[in-house]
């Protein structure tokens, strides 16, 4: 980790009067110097400046134990009465847990932290008085209810574990971008108000827009497209998607968010999967180095997923599925059940947890996916499977107009109610393809994660709106 950001100091007298009033003190006073994880063995004797929460206070008497925590973890603060300031000794006896504080003193050695450091406090300052926690938020202590951990979602991310759980998701999301923009895609922000559905009508939020109706965006799937008919080469977005499912399940939220990449000029859909294998591949790489003691705070031993990833068509998915007792039959889709006794074979059958499932059938696939050369009633299409969920679902585009509108009437739909779309395809459309990531569905099938609430930073869901 650098070295903390300075503060500046911006404190007006006329400012004096709030922190009189609350009894605390400015922070621009105390300019932190370094991170709780930078106490180490190799800056004994120095002096210096923490600021964080007052994580744990151990009062045992003549000597107090105070672990400050801050957005990099945890340190002690050794305070016996004999050898600090009496006036500190007594600010320790007012802490109450998360009560914000600053910290000056000196790095001092002991053996009995892993650290080999510890700080002596010359001086220790309030910033913030806390009242008393609604939620335990120290490690090890009992498991809270999920519910009652999201309705006090601020202070339950403040505990480290569940902390780390978006700094890791953070370094996914940053060295996928990382991996895009190296191949020369171009970041776009498209409308989340739209006046059609992308998916299919089933799950759509509908929005009063004045004197008409509209919707909240499924996918920035069309957009996407247009946008290489636009010409950008290629093009990705990450942002959020609304979903109206009606029921609450474990893998499902009404509101999550969408990492897609659409590309042009590709030769088949076989260019997409090779781009989001490369793209996983080294965004697992270099989370595992960059978040590795986020990782190790939640036993996480990342297996980065070896390229090329494992394909097999979804007719012999449905083979293994009735081999291992399910009654499927072409068309049938893969529900959750199916998704994980797959998740089952394919580590016992390929070695791999994250397996292409390829052709799905045309009936199973939206209006706008190019139906298969090779494979009668099939479509150039795939889902990516990880440890028995999917995480992405992408396909290669149809690009030719009179087959688009084609499929459109086979799906039932209007053309007209879709000129927006359908009409530039009439200029020289590239050939493409692309994908849909859930940026959630990820995080937590990494981080073995039961529950897609855990994965979300702020959930909604069928009953949750807030905070
Ligand atoms: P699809 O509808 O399969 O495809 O969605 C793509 C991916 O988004 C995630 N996902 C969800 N995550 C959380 N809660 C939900 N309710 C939810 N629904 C979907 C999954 C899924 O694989 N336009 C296409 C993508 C494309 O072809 O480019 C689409 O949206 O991880």
């Amino acid at each position: 980790m650098d070295t903390p950001p300075n503060q500046f100091n911006l404190i007006e007298e006329f400012e004096m009067d709030y922190y009189k009033s609350a009894g605390v003190e400015p922070i621009g006073n105390d300019q932190r110097t370094h991170y709780s994880n930078q106490v180490t063995k190799d800056i004994i004797g120095k002096d210096i400046v923490l600021i964080g929460w007052t994580h744990i206070l151990r009062d045992k008497g003549k000597i107090k134990f105070l672990i400050l925590r801050d957005e990099h973890g945890t340190v002690q603060i050794a305070i016996p009465q004999a050898k600090v300031p009496e006036d500190v000794f007594e600010t320790s006896a007012q802490l109450k847990p998360e009560t914000a504080i600053a910290v000056h003193g000196k790095v001092v050695a002991t053996n009995q932290l892993p650290s080999g450091a510890e700080v002596l406090p010359t001086k220790i300052r309030i910033l913030n008085t806390a009242e008393r926690l609604p939620i335990d938020i120290v490690e090890g202590k009992v498991d809270i209810e999920l519910d009652t951990r999201l309705n006090y979602r601020v202070l339950d991310l403040r505990k480290p574990s569940i902390n780390a759980i978006f700094r890791i998701q953070h370094n996914l999301v940053r060295f996928a971008r990382e991996y895009l923009e190296k191949n020369d895609f171009v970041e776009i922000h498209t409308p989340k108000i739209v006046a059609a559905a992308t998916e299919g009508g089933a799950n759509l939020f509908e929005v009063q827009y004045f004197e008409k109706k509209a919707y909240l965006a499924q996918s920035p799937q069309f957009y996407k497209q247009l946008m290489l008919l636009a010409g950008f080469g290629r093009v990705f977005e990450i942002a959020p998607v609304f979903r109206a499912e009606k029921h609450n399940t474990r893998r499902h939220v009404n509101e999550y968010t969408s990492f897609d990449f659409e590309m042009a000029w590709i030769s088949g859909v076989e260019d997409v999967m090779r781009m989001e294998e490369r793209m996983l591949n080294h965004s697992f790489k270099k989370t595992k180095e960059v978040a590795a003691s986020e990782l190790e705070l939640l036993g996480i031993d990342l297996v980065v997923p070896k390229v090329p990833f494992k394909r097999i068509k979804y007719v012999e998915a449905i083979d293994l599925l009735n081999n291992a007792g399910k009654d499927l039959k072409i068309n049938d889709d893969l529900d959750p059940e199916s998704e994980q006794i797959l998740g089952q074979i394919f580590p016992e059958k390929f070695g791999t947890d994250m397996v292409f499932i390829t052709h799905y059938p045309l009936e199973l696939r939206p209006a706008y996916t190019m139906p298969s050369m090779t494979d009668e009633g099939m479509t150039e299409s795939f889902d990516l499977t990880y440890k028995g969920m999917e995480i992405t679902t992408g396909s290669q585009r149809i690009h030719l107009y009179d087959l688009l509108v084609e499929r459109f009437k086979a799906k039932g739909f209007n053309p007209e109610d879709f000129t927006f779309y359908l009409d530039p395809f009439k200029y020289g459309a590239p050939p493409h393809g692309g994908l849909g990531l859930g940026v959630e569905r990820l995080t937590m099938q990494i981080l073995g994660i039961d529950n897609i609430r855990e994965a979300t930073l702020l959930p909604r869901d069928r009953d949750r709106l807030t905070p």
